[in-house]
Order: C-alpha cells, then structure tokens, then sequence
C-alpha cells in the first residue's frame, strides 16, 4: 500500500436478497462459501450474513447478504424497485474519518455526517451512487 491510497482493498460486496436463510443455503451448499458471520443491525434495517473463506487479509474479500428488516429498510425498497443482486460494493480503509474528509473535498457526498455501526462493530459510511458512477460504496473501518 503506497501511503497516498485511501483505500486497503475491497472488503465485501453485498448482495440484496429477500430471504436470508435461503440465500445462505444457496452460497453454502451451491457455491461452497462458509458463514463467517451473522448479525441483525437494526439501525440499517437488515439481517446480514458474511460470507467467504474464513481469511479476512486483504486478498479475501466477503460477500455479504443483506435482507430486509421490515419494509422500511433500504434493502427492502432496493428489492421492490431492483429485485435481488449487487446492491453494494464495499472498501476497507483504516481510518473512516480521514478517508471521508478527503472524499467529502474532492466532491464526494457521503450519506452520514458521521460514521455509522456497521458488522462486527466496524465504522462505516456510503458514498451516494450518484457521486460514484451508479455504485452504492460503502467505505468501512473495521473494528480493531
Ligand atoms: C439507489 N440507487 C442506487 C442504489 N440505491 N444505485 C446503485 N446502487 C444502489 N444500491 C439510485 C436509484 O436508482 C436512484 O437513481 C437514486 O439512487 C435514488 O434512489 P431511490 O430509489 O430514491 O433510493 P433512496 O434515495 O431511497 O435510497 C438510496 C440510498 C439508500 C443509497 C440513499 O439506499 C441508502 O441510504 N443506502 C445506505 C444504507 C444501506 O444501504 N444500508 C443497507 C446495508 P435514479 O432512478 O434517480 O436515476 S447495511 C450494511 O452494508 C452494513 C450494516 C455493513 O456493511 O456493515
């Protein structure tokens, strides 16, 4: 990593599906992938899983499946207007703060003026896909 990169490497993908016990079925028993993680955020709205090969270095991105709370959630209206697939694409960086200063300067509007809770206690926030070519970005902190 060159000390200009705000980024790490791509940290997960999520992905929008309507039941998550079937989406896990079907990336464990289907795709060979193994839960590594599982956990409701009710801020976010959504029941998630990560998904992937247990190692979190940097080669290893996640997949995470993302199901709606209720209908409130963004998941939910994401499903109605989109049906299921790629709803995020998620970076990791290792200090969420400075990262969203530098974004906000270069015209980047990120969704929360101060960072959110994400899975397994991480930092997170999101770009608006309409800053960033049509891709919902999340950028995340993980726990330490
Ligand atoms: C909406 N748009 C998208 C999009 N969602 N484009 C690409 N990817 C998406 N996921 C586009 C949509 O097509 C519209 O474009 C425009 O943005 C406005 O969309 P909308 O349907 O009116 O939707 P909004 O404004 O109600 O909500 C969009 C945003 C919302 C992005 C603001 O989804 C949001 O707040 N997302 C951040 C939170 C989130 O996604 N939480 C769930 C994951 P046109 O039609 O006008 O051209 S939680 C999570 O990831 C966790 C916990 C974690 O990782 O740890």
């Amino acid at each position: 990593m060159n000390n200009d990169d705000l980024f790490i490497c791509i940290d997960h993908v999520g992905l929008a599906v309507p039941d998550l016990d079937a989406a896990i079925k079907f990336h464990t028993e289907v795709m060979g992938w193994r839960v590594l993680h599982r956990e409701t955020n009710v801020e976010q709205g959504v029941e998630e899983a990560m998904i992937g090969t247990g190692d979190q270095g940097p080669e290893n991105a996640q997949i995470q499946l993302l199901a709606p709370l209720n209908e409130n959630s963004t998941i939910a209206k994401f499903l109605v207007k989109n049906g299921p697939g790629m709803q995020q694409l998620c970076y990791r960086v290792a200090d969420l703060d400075k990262v969203s200063a530098t974004l906000r300067e270069r015209g980047v509007r990120l969704l929360y003026p101060e960072a959110k809770i994400g899975t397994g206690g991480s930092r997170i926030n999101f770009a608006h896909p309409k800053d960033t070519g049509g891709v919902l970005l999340e950028i995340v902190e993980p726990a330490h």
